[in-house]
């Protein structure tokens, strides 16, 4: 069996793993297996050399190499997330360009590559994740790598009009197209993902799956990622009883708990939902000492000026609303930015009676398979959920929200609140069947067979021809 490959920005070394070990590194379980190598940066910064470090952890090796002060400002912090994130989140506002950071970006792809070349087997299969990496493959082609090459984008992907907004856009999608399989979360940014391709490059052969490019079949796929349905529920039930659970149950004095837990991102609608939840407290005084409202914010990004406003933001919002609204026994808003245990999240999934995810845009957004696999069958909570997060493709039982308004999240609120149990009992039913329907594993397993598969498929054509 062929040899797996992955690469990303950032390696989950074993020698690191924190409070929010997780992510990528859980959603890849199944399909790292003993012999596979796990390729990136280690997180150091240091005087720059190319030496690329192993470490050994059950079977699995972890290569890294180090950036320099220069390649971390340049690569990391002012191309990949001070153009790419804003510009994949349809923030061109926020997008801040400078051309020494595309160079900085592209020299940074270089170095990944020289190494990963460096590391390859003839037959190995290279699985590489999301946007710090668009042009790695043609780096590797460059040097003349041949293996099957595939790449998934974890963020959604942006229509022509906005992809044109950054500078070189067609070197960059050009470069992409090195890779044999490029994956998405739904169907509309794969659509999105066409669409541009068709517009900007000199694509000849195009089909609903991929197209031809200089001489080569890429094929655009969709695999939705999700969680370990099963192991998320099962920590659940345990966390219950946590020590951590039953203090907050404590605090809660039979309140209501409304849950957020993101990420402390300008992407992930923070300042809507505040604003949504004082909209609540006014439109519906009855709520007012019946619910809480916990949003665990973790900080992330914190030397980019967007995200220390946002900070700002938010601190002002929060003191607002408590200073509006809490009495001497009852706060509502309660903000902590802080990282919280995997296991501990789960049992504070399971006790709200409200799980709030209204991202302004996201890929998927796995807290909201999370809440979902955490609740009690017999008396779920209500998962409020932004028809912008690309896991309302699939969980079309939540209460799907616009969430640039605070009004309708608001009222969604107050619907979640009175949602009679029959209501819960179904509406839970579906999105279980859904959150168990498209798990981490399925979504490993899919994305390798279309790696492994090397068939062009017979195009249904419509045919285009280049302009
Ligand atoms: P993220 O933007 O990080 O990921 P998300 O999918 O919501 O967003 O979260 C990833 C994981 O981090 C989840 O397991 C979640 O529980 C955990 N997490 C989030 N906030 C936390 C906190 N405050 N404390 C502890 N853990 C926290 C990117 C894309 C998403 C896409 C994922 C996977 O932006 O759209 O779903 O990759 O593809």
């Amino acid at each position: 069996m062929a040899r797996l490959v992955i690469v990303s920005n950032r390696v989950p070394l074993p020698s690191e793993r924190g409070p929010r070990a997780g992510g990528l590194a859980v959603a890849l379980a199944d399909a790292l297996r003993p012999g596979s190598l796990w390729f990136g940066w280690s997180g150091r910064r240091s005087a720059a050399n190319a030496d690329v470090r192993l470490q050994r952890s059950e079977g699995i090796s972890f290569a890294t190499i180090d950036l320099s002060e220069a390649e971390y400002r340049g690569f990391y912090v002012s191309f990949a997330n001070g153009v790419l994130w804003p510009l994949l989140h349809f923030r061109l506002g926020l997008v801040e360009y400078r051309r020494e950071d595309y160079e900085a970006y592209r020299a940074v792809n270089r170095k990944f590559a020289d190494a990963v070349a460096g590391l390859l087997r003839p037959d190995d299969l290279v699985w590489v994740h999301d946007y710090h990496l668009f042009p790695l493959a043609e780096e590797l082609r460059r040097l003349g790598v041949r293996n099957r090459l595939g790449f998934f984008l974890h963020t959604p992907f942006v229509p022509p009009a906005l992809l044109h907004a950054l500078p070189r856009a067609a070197e960059m999608l050009r470069a992409m197209c090195a890779f044999d399989v490029i994956g998405f979360h739904t169907h509309s940014y794969q659509r999105a993902f066409l669409d541009c391709v068709r517009e900007i490059l000199p694509v000849t052969r195009i089909h609903e799956g991929g197209f031809m490019h200089d001489g080569r079949h890429v094929r655009a796929i969709v695999d939705p990622i999700g969680i370990d349905a099963k192991g998320f529920a099962e920590a659940a039930v345990q966390a219950a009883d946590s020590p951590e659970t039953l203090r907050l149950r404590e605090s809660l004095s039979g309140r209501a708990l409304a849950l957020g837990v993101d990420r402390l991102d300008y992407s992930k609608g923070l300042v809507n939902r505040f604003e949504a939840f004082g909209r609540l407290l006014a439109k519906y005084p009855k709520h007012r000492r019946q619910v809480s409202f916990l949003q665990i914010a973790a900080r992330s990004r914190e030397e980019s000026g967007s995200y220390q406003r946002l900070r700002r933001e938010l601190d002002r919002l929060v003191g607002d609303t408590n200073g509006r609204y809490s009495e001497f026994d009852w706060v509502p808003l309660r903000y902590m930015t802080t990282t919280v245990r995997r296991q501990v999240l789960a049992g504070f999934f399971r006790i709200a009676r409200l799980g709030i995810v209204t991202p302004l845009r996201d890929g998927m957004n796995l807290v909201a398979k999370e809440y979902v696999a955490a609740q009690d069958p017999t008396d779920p909570g209500v998962l409020i959920l932004s028809s912008f997060a690309g896991a309302a493709e699939d969980l079309t039982d939540a209460l799907i929200v616009n969430p640039f308004d605070a009004d309708e999240i608001a009222d969604a609120m107050h619907e979640g609140l009175a949602m009679p149990l029959s209501e819960r009992l179904r509406r839970h039913a579906a999105l279980r069947e859904r959150v168990w329907d498209t798990t981490a594993s399925k979504y490993c397993a899919t994305f390798l067979a279309h790696l492994q598969s090397d068939e062009t498929p017979v195009p249904r054509l419509r045919l285009q021809v280049a302009s």
